[in-house]
């Protein structure tokens, strides 16, 4: 058995790899690290609690970080705070977390002699124009916009240095939106569908001509195990599965699959520094892995993820009114 510590594993994205890996991959062992902080839940992993090691704990306590390497084969990391609206409003977790807790990580991988896969996001480019024909490569140069996006790319900078100075075993992946199932209430899609589940109206943030470049959440995850078992050491992957739609065709889309008028929603205010689109050319990870996303029909992926929260409410419902009153503040 190859020994797997998974960092943010009670998370959307993190939680999501731990049911794949179990279901695909019986080889692997795994041990989850979690904070369990409002954007981790447990519930996520209840039906597998009993196949996997869990440990609630933060990736910034060095002691902990050192014990849990020293005892697996690899790290994926995913543990991180994740959303750019929170970091407009406090920037301080996102400093702590996504530096602090991945520099815990590499001194320990570096200590220990174990490898490494840091998760990342394409928002460390910045964004693009709409009408430019240019997508993102491994070669772009970072330009991250918010306290989010700057802490992540900071994260991905300080693993290109431990490769370089100290030579660890570690491969980084920057991966476009995801959306599916387990995902927090607070994320463009689970916040639409909720909402109209919860007889609120839709939040269009501006105009909704912002693009994001939509991949399902399993797809991601195969593309982090082919990254495990054929990634070359110090090299970055971005994953993306060509689904590039603006926001306001996803929510009329979303409208639409739920029975409601295609305009029954509200533009509210915009976020402010906005990143206007984003878009991956994931040639390498094709080409060199032999990679392929499996769920690329985004209206077929939407109506599966519509089902997913109309039948798990007892996940998402304690958290829904509280989630909107902190939206209400901002006007949004
Ligand atoms: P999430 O916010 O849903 O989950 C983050 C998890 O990390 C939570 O379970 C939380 O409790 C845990 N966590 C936070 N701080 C911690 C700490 N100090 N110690 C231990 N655990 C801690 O995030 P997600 O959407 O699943 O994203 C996971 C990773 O993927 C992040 O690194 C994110 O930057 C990256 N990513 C996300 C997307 C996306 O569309 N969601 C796209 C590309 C990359
Ligand atoms: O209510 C909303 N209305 C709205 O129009 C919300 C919450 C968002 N939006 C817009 C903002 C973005 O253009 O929808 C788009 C998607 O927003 P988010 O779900 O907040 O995602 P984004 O900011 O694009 O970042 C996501 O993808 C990259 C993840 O949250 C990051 O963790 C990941 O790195």
């Amino acid at each position: 058995m190859t020994k797997l510590l998974v960092t943010g594993g009670a998370g959307f994205i993190g939680a999501n790899f731990v049911h794949y890996t179990l279901q695909n991959r019986p080889e692997y062992e795994v041990t989850v690290i979690d904070k369990l902080t409002y954007a981790g839940n447990l519930d996520s992993l209840n039906s597998v609690l009993d196949r996997i090691n869990f440990v609630t704990g933060d990736i910034c306590d060095r002691e902990l970080m050192d014990k849990l390497v020293s005892e697996t084969d690899i790290v994926v990391h995913f543990a991180a705070e994740s959303h750019n609206d929170n970091s407009l409003r406090d920037p301080w977790p996102f400093l702590q977390t996504n530096l602090i807790g991945t520099a815990a990580i590499l001194e320990a991988i570096r200590k220990h002699g174990k490898r490494l896969h840091h998760i990342s996001t394409d928002e460390v480019y910045g964004d693009l124009e709409l009408d430019d024909p240019a997508k993102f490569t491994p070669d772009t140069p970072y330009n991250a916009s918010s306290p989010y996006s700057s802490t992540k790319a900071g994260s991905d900078l300080l693993v290109k240095a431990w490769v370089r100075s100290f030579g660890i075993h570690a491969t980084i992946s920057n991966c476009s939106n995801n959306y599916g199932s387990y995902q927090h209430i607070e994320k463009f899609i689970p916040r639409q569908i909720t909402n109209i589940l919860s007889d609120i109206s839709p939040k269009l943030y501006g105009a909704g001509e912002n693009v994001r470049d939509w991949i399902h959440v399993d797809d991601h995850n195969s593309a982090v195990h082919a990254i495990i078992d054929k990634g070359r050491s110090g090299e970055v992957y971005l994953i993306g599965a060509d689904g590039e739609e603006n926001n306001k065709y996803v929510l009329e889309t979303i409208l639409e699959l739920m029975g409601k008028e295609k305009d029954a929603y509200e533009h509210v205010n915009d976020r402010p520094g906005h990143d206007m689109r984003y878009a991956i050319d994931a040639t390498k990870l094709r080409e060199e892995l032999g990679w392929t996303p499996k769920y690329t029909n985004l209206r077929e992926g939407l109506q599966a993820t519509i089902d997913w929260y109309r039948q798990n409410d007892e996940w998402w419902k304690n958290e829904k009114a509280k989630v909107e009153a902190k939206y209400a503040e901002q006007g949004q």
